[in-house]
């Protein structure tokens, strides 16, 4: 049961199904923006009540939202990635900021190994083929350049979704290196120098956070290093490839195919990579079923019930875990 009694939750873009049934079932009191006739006059009118905000994953959550809400203590984000949301404004205004860690890290690595099969062993233009009935027509499929067994797959990124991404290139018969800002006790050999770490990989699988960061980390240069049989997949965020660079390298051969799940301005893509036939193009699914996207409307919407209830939080992101106990 919601009350008005009961602390006020901001909902400030349009949230899935999911994440509002979670939220529901938490009993919290959400004040949906895109529900009412005049947001702005709504937010101002009510600003003084807010004191959390449900953020769906797209959706931005800035400096100017957040520093409108004088009695904003919590922002939970739906989703593991939380570019969008401007945490050093939240911390600076002691607001505490979570996202959905471990809920959909074996999700998004999937989406990895389907892009690196559609990419290295081409089961997707294979598909193609024999629907066109190429097959039947007596030809078959022309064997790929590439396998995935014996080759070295280099990960930028080794959180928790890099780490899943790694145990199944090992279940290939891959060797995995990394690169990341710091080395980890991991049985994997680490690379302090991406463009050096790309120059030794067969595949380049990008697994590492969005934001400013990050921007553009795999440019014309890293892509150079992975050569012209190499391969770039990227489950992470769109900004942390140069879209630009990676276009050219992939029309004039610089670099062999790549698998991309995630887009510079989602989700438009641009029509020179649609038009190319060296790209495998995904519309953002990484964690896209039923089963993950309920766990991460589930863990969503707990991190606000469990601020409410005692004031800890189940998964803080980083920038924010000193304002916070943890559940
Ligand atoms: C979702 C994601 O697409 O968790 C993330 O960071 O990018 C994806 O799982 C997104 O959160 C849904 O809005």
């Amino acid at each position: 049961m919601t009350s008005s009694s009961q602390p006020l939750v901001l909902v400030p873009s349009p949230a899935n199904d999911l994440l509002l049934e979670a939220c529901a079932q938490a009993g919290l009191n959400l004040l949906r923006l895109d529900q009412v006739q005049d947001p702005d006059a709504e937010l101002e009118r009510r600003r003084e009540e807010i004191v959390a905000i449900a953020n769906p994953g797209e959706g931005p959550c800035g400096a100017d939202l957040i520093n409108a809400l004088p009695r904003l203590e919590v922002i939970s984000h739906f989703g593991v990635g939380y570019d969008t949301v401007d945490v050093e404004a939240a911390a600076a205004r002691g607001v505490v900021v979570t996202n959905v860690s471990g809920s959909n890290d074996e999700e998004v690595a999937d989406t990895a190994l389907g892009l690196l099969l559609m990419t290295v062993r081409e089961l997707g233009r294979a598909e193609q083929y024999l629907r066109a009935g190429s097959w039947e027509g007596g030809q078959s499929y022309p064997l790929t350049e590439l396998s995935l067994t014996g080759g070295t797959l280099g990960l930028l990124g080794i959180g928790a979704i890099g780490q899943a991404v790694a145990r199944r290139a090992v279940a290939c018969g891959m060797e995995v290196v990394y690169h990341a800002r710091n080395p980890r006790d991991l049985p994997y050999r680490y690379y302090p120098d991406l463009r050096e770490m790309a120059e030794a990989s067969d595949v380049l699988v990008v697994a590492a956070p969005g934001g400013p960061a990050t921007r553009h980390l795999v440019d014309a240069e890293v892509l150079r290093a992975l050569g012209p049989r190499g391969v770039l997949v990227n489950v992470a965020r769109g900004s942390l490839v140069d879209e630009q660079a990676l276009i050219a390298a992939l029309r004039d051969g610089t670099l062999g195919r790549a698998g991309l799940d995630v887009f510079d301005d989602e989700p438009h893509v641009p029509a020179e990579l649609l038009a190319l036939p060296n790209a495998v193009l995904l519309p953002h699914v990484g964690s896209a079923s039923w089963p993950t996207r309920r766990r991460m409307a589930r863990l969503a919407a707990d991190n606000l019930s469990q601020w409410f209830t005692d004031r800890t939080v189940l998964t803080p992101v980083a920038e924010t875990r000193h304002l916070v106990g943890q559940g």
